[in-house]
């Protein structure tokens, strides 16, 4: 099968390439990305020069090059994780996040449309429905709970959602979209709230709370996104969304303080900060339709989870130092157009 994974430099579509080539090694994957101040190539130093890999820097936006690289490549499948995906940046700069991720997913729906591709999945997120309530447990997000958007982000992907929708009703494309609940792991950016916890609490800076610390996300092991991905575009059925999550809520200030606690580091670094514009109390997904339909569970415990993340911060200080020093941005002139990969 061949791939093009758009937003592979980024967190989850690296470890969605990682994932593909490790369990179907003959599978071939095209990763475009733009490298924004998210994407990081070194990430994906260790596939760059394996014979089935290709990597392509450039914007989904571009239409002419997209067009280009799907007429030349054929994939059987378009996998769009690229995005604008920190909720704080869409609340200062909204215009990018409307860019990329709806004029960005259209322009890819069009080559798709244009070459006759297979099949388009979309990666989106569990915040297209808004938010729940603290004090009702027994609510969760279903795959027809209507979309209720908060921050320009979520809006940003609730309008590609519906543009899937429409090209799959007006034109037949054969799409699918997965909704996701908050992912960790490995090669996430340290701006998202567990890699910049345990960034801070190794560097001894204090921790920021937004608000009350008691809002909730409903967390999940990337691989386990990854394997949903897969499972969706290989076995889905055409014109569905399907609900990814894995019923693991927890408030904010939970997380930070076990962070602290795995790494022996004082509850004292916390500080609590002026609260995130317009934010979300509660995520909680329900998973019931992926599981039933396709199969899917997630196969890592977040008590577990957890502990191989931090460790995984705890042995690539390098990954993370250079982002946080900015470093990371030469990586793709000193080790990509130097050496001749392009
Ligand atoms: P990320 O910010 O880590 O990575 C995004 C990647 O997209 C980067 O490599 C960046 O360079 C690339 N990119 C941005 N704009 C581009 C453009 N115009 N053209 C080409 N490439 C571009 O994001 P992530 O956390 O890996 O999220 C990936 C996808 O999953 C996003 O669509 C996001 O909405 C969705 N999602 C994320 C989570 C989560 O918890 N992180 C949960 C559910 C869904
Ligand atoms: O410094 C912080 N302090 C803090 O209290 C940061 C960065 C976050 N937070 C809080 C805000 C949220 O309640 O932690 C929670 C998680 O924040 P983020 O890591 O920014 O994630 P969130 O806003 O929940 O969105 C994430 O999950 C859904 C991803 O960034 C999205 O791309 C995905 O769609």
């Amino acid at each position: 099968m061949k791939h093009l994974v758009t937003g592979g430099a980024g967190f989850i579509g690296s470890n969605y390439i990682f994932y593909l080539l490790k369990k179907y090694p003959n599978d071939e994957i095209v990763c475009l990305d733009k490298l924004t101040y998210a994407g990081n190539l070194s990430t994906l130093e260790s596939v760059l020069d394996l014979p089935n890999f290709k990597f392509v820097k450039g914007d989904i936006c571009d239409r002419d090059l997209v067009y280009k690289l799907v007429e030349e490549e054929m994939p059987d499948v378009i996998v769009n994780f690229a995005a604008e995906s920190h909720v704080d940046r869409s609340i200062e700069d909204p215009s990018l996040f409307l860019n990329t991720n709806i004029v960005g997913t259209s322009v890819l729906m069009d080559a798709a449309r244009k070459y006759g591709i297979k099949r388009f999945h979309q990666v989106s997120t569990d915040e297209v429905y808004g938010d729940l309530p603290l004090d009702r447990p027994d609510l969760l997000f279903h795959e027809d709970t209507p979309l209720h958007t908060s921050s320009p982000y979520s809006s940003s992907k609730a309008g590609a959602d519906l543009l899937v929708m429409a090209y799959h009703r007006t034109f037949g494309l054969p799409v699918t979209i997965s909704r996701c609940s908050n992912n960790y792991g490995p090669y996430q950016f340290p701006e998202k709230l567990i890699p910049l916890m345990i960034a801070k609490a190794l560097n001894d800076e204090k921790l920021p709370v937004y608000g009350d610390g008691a809002n909730v996300r409903d967390w999940l092991y990337v691989e386990d996104h990854c394997e949903a991905i897969d499972l969706i575009c290989r076995k889905g059925k055409v014109g569905e969304v399907y609900n990814v999550g894995g019923h693991n809520e927890r408030n904010n200030l939970t997380i930070v303080k076990l962070i602290l606690k795995e790494l022996g580091k004082s509850e004292d670094l916390i500080t609590f900060v002026v609260d995130r514009k317009g934010h979300d109390r509660r995520y909680a997904i329900d998973p019931t339709k992926i599981h039933n339909e396709l199969g899917w569970l997630p196969k890592t415990s977040f008590e577990n989870g957890i502990k191989e993340t931090i460790k995984w911060y705890l042995d690539n200080k390098d990954w993370w130092k250079t982002i946080m020093s900015g470093e990371y941005q030469n990586y793709y002139q000193k080790m990509y157009l130097d050496k001749g990969r392009v």
